[in-house]
């Protein structure tokens, strides 16, 4: 699939996000939360998020290694978790200094980061296979490190 092909991918994603608000997409999210706090600081934690930043576990989302899922990020502030234990693949489009993304379970000296002119890419794995990957669509820079991310004012990256 060629850049300008997968960028139109990304229309409906509105559709997507009235899922996340759905019961089902809270409680997905709750129980990737619920893996970084206990289930009763989960629910709490989600029930202060809501109505600021609106989380989203990109693991939940449709994707595979060879077909990348495309989440559209300029609509909202999000909170984004990707767990390292899953596989995940996302690009995100329109990430900015409105969102954050969380890495759950891998340290940012364990977080490969590459850039062309159109994308920032990050990937990460399990040391087991599974391999989670994410293009930050339209980042761009001579980004080497997590902390060169940061530092550019974009968005930024957390771990837990
Ligand atoms: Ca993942």
């Amino acid at each position: 699939m060629g850049f300008a092909e997968a960028y139109t991918n990304t229309l409906d994603t509105q559709e997507r996000i009235d899922a996340f608000a759905s019961p089902e997409g809270q409680a997905s999210v709750r129980g990737v939360m619920a893996r970084i706090f206990s289930e009763k600081d989960a629910s709490d934690e989600l029930s202060d998020l809501q109505g600021a930043l609106v989380p989203v576990a990109l693991d939940t989302l449709d994707s595979s290694d060879a077909t990348p899922f495309h989440f559209d990020v300029g609509t909202d502030s999000f909170l984004l978790f990707d767990d390292v234990a899953q596989q995940s693949h996302t690009w995100i489009e329109n990430f900015s200094d409105d969102d954050t993304l969380q890495l759950v379970g891998v340290l940012a000296e364990d977080v490969a980061v590459s850039t062309d002119d159109q994308a920032t890419y990050i990937a990460f794995d399990d040391g087991l296979g599974a391999v989670s990957k994410i293009a930050l669509v339209g980042v761009s820079g001579d980004f080497t490190s997590v902390g060169q991310i940061n530092s550019a004012g974009v968005g930024e990256l957390t771990f837990e």
